[in-house]
């Protein structure tokens, strides 16, 4: 059995997050980890993650605010956790890479390692200094005019308009961000990540597929295009940078005061180290090995389509050219990067600072985060682009998740409660024609296929594909409640009617069982509703697994007498005016903004 090593990209901690990034790399690994947990058990699976805490955007933002870094990236960490809360997102460790004790050795011994194998080179040239605040500006702390495009506020890492990696030094007419002053360009020493020469040492092989050892799930078809483009043209690229915050270089490196590795040097390695801090606060230090450097984990970054480059390029390149310097075996490679699109509000991209974005206590405070978790993951951009609508939530709140979901467990278990005094009944030990029809109708063939579809889709990262199965498999047996018409039925007009009308109601009981448990990735708290609801009918079935059911079959039969609890409605609906509402506040705070 593999066991699965999951991440979601660590976020900057350097603002709030937004419904945006949990559709991107946080909410489908949530719900890929707790469908893996219950198929393969819990100790076969970990999900890591934590804040990335370094890096010129942080410092830059703090200087600008007056702050100190460390208080300035512990209000942003705090902030992070509470909408993953909010959510639901649950890891087995959320670390930092400023607060995790491990993570400046093992950044310093990575760098180290590839320096002495030469992957790692040193150069001497030339790079901004501010000659008015006596320092070096570092790619975010400059301003200046696209050498690609032309577009006139470039940063010096990257044009935010046509989206290309810039050399610094190409900066058309470049302005200090702190200062406000023109730079003048002075000599100075950095290291490089030799990529061209890890490319050949094992990259190229690894990305195409052609390494036994270190196998790849198919790539999706963005990550294809990308990097495709990219191996075809690889360059050196520095990793340190002039800074006062950030993992400092290997003490007796002649060059290296005052500077530090590069952020997205660093913040990979924070997997590695949030693992190492998980692995000694268990009282096993050495159990992180297990995971990172088994032949047979799998290795799965859940990422934004804007860091596909440095998860699978830059990352792999760095635990390749780790060679057997950690205690004589290497590194896992990525078994799977299933990276993300981008997700909009309303035809628009979320900004905090535009008003465009989504009130984070106000949503919580009047909406099911389950119903947010499951909508956000029937509109994930997982091949294009996509939005966050609030009459498109609407809808999956109303029409799917409480018309479908929550009104078919209401609908049963009340019957349930009110015909036949909360217990389930004794169907027929000699089944009739009739009642062998009943427990063969198509509509439950159909429950039956869409329910042992969903673990396929997610073992393939397809989520949209995995809700829809979901909610198909709830339509059928909303289908089959209504064509056996037990309020009909338990009249009992005709002969054998008694009989049909237990057998619909036992069939739908059970089926509501194996609901709870096909839900609960996606929805955890209604998961947990659902068999309070069902009593002492989900006792016959362990919560925390999955169940041998990928197979399309029937439930079994349930012993009678089993007494259900309190039933209680799912999913409340949404007005119509709630959500004229939203958008109103969401214009008007997107008005307020641009005045
Ligand atoms: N912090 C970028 C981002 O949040 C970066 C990811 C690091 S993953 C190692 O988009
Ligand atoms: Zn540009």
């Amino acid at each position: 059995m593999p066991r699965y090593l999951v991440t979601s990209a660590l976020p900057y901690a350097n603002g709030p997050i937004h419904f945006g990034h949990v559709a991107g790399a946080y909410l489908p690994a949530d719900v890929y980890v707790r469908y893996l947990k219950m198929a393969k058990g819990p100790e076969n699976v970990l999900y890591v993650c934590g804040t990335d805490e370094h890096g010129v955007a942080i410092t830059l933002k703090a200087e600008q605010e007056g702050v100190g870094y460390r208080a300035y990236v512990d209000r942003w960490h705090s902030e992070i956790r509470s909408l993953f809360d909010r959510f639901g997102i649950e890891f087995d460790t959320f670390s930092g890479t400023s607060r995790c004790a491990f993570h400046a050795d093992a950044s310093r011994k990575f760098f180290s390692v590839l320096l002495e194998r030469g992957f790692v080179f040193a150069k001497t040239e030339k790079q901004w200094f501010s000659e008015q605040s006596a320092r070096f500006l570092p790619d975010r702390y400059l301003q200046g005019g696209c050498p690609q495009c032309g577009f006139a506020k470039a940063r010096g890492d990257e044009c935010p308009d046509c989206g290309s990696w810039i050399d610094a030094r190409e900066l058309q007419n470049p302005v200090s961000l702190i200062d406000g002053s023109s730079p003048v360009l002075k000599a100075t020493k950095h290291w490089f990540l030799d990529l061209p020469k890890l490319q050949q040492a094992g990259l190229d092989s690894w990305y195409r597929g052609n390494d036994e050892n270190h196998p790849v799930h198919p790539w999706k078809p963005n990550v294809q295009g990308h990097v495709q483009a990219m191996l075809r043209d690889l360059h050196a690229r520095p990793i340190t940078r002039d800074l006062p915050w950030g993992v400092k270089l290997p003490e007796g490196l002649e060059g290296a005061e005052g500077k530090v590795l590069y952020v997205w040097f660093d913040a990979p390695i924070g997997y590695i180290s949030a693992t190492m801090e998980w692995a000694a606060a268990q009282g096993t230090p050495d159990a992180w090995m297990d995971w990172w450097q088994k032949e047979d984990t799998r290795l799965v970054h859940f990422i934004g389509k804007d860091n596909i480059a440095f998860h699978v390029v830059v990352f792999p390149s760095m635990l390749l050219g780790q060679e057997d310097a950690w205690q004589g075996k290497p590194f896992v490679m990525p078994w799977a990067v299933p990276a993300n699109e981008f997700y909009n509000l309303q035809g628009r991209k979320f900004n905090t600072s535009s008003g465009w974005y989504l009130d984070n206590d106000s949503f919580f405070a009047q909406y099911n985060p389950d119903a947010a978790r499951f909508h956000v993951l029937m509109s994930a951009p997982e091949t294009a682009d996509s939005e966050f609508s609030w009459p498109e939530f609407q809808v999956t709140n109303n029409n799917l998740l409480a018309d479908k979901v929550g009104n078919l467990a209401s609908r049963v278990l009340k019957f349930l409660d009110k015909r036949f005094g909360s217990c389930v009944p004794e169907v027929a030990k000699e089944p009739t024609a009739a009642i062998l029809a009943v427990r063969g109708h198509q509509a439950l063939q159909d429950a039956d296929a869409a329910f042992a579809a969903i673990a396929g889709f997610l073992e393939n990262f397809e989520f949209r594909k995995a809700t829809q199965h979901l909610i198909a498999g709830c339509t059928a047996l909303n289908q089959f409640f209504d064509a056996m018409e037990p309020w009909i039925k338990i009249k009992g007009s005709q002969a054998g009617d008694w009989e049909c009308c237990v057998e619909t109601l036992e069939r739908c009981v059970a089926y509501l069982e194996l609901l709870s448990r096909r839900i609960a990735p996606f929805c955890p708290t209604t998961a947990g509703k659902l068999r309070n609801m069902l009593g002492a009918v989900a006792e016959t079935h362990v919560a925390s697994a999955w169940g041998e059911e990928n197979v399309a079959q029937a439930p079994a039969t349930l012993p009678a007498g089993l007494r259900i609890g309190n039933v209680e409605m799912l999913f409340l609906k949404i007005e119509d005016e709630q959500i004229s509402a939203e958008i109103a506040k969401l214009e008007a705070s997107a008005s307020a903004a641009a005045e």
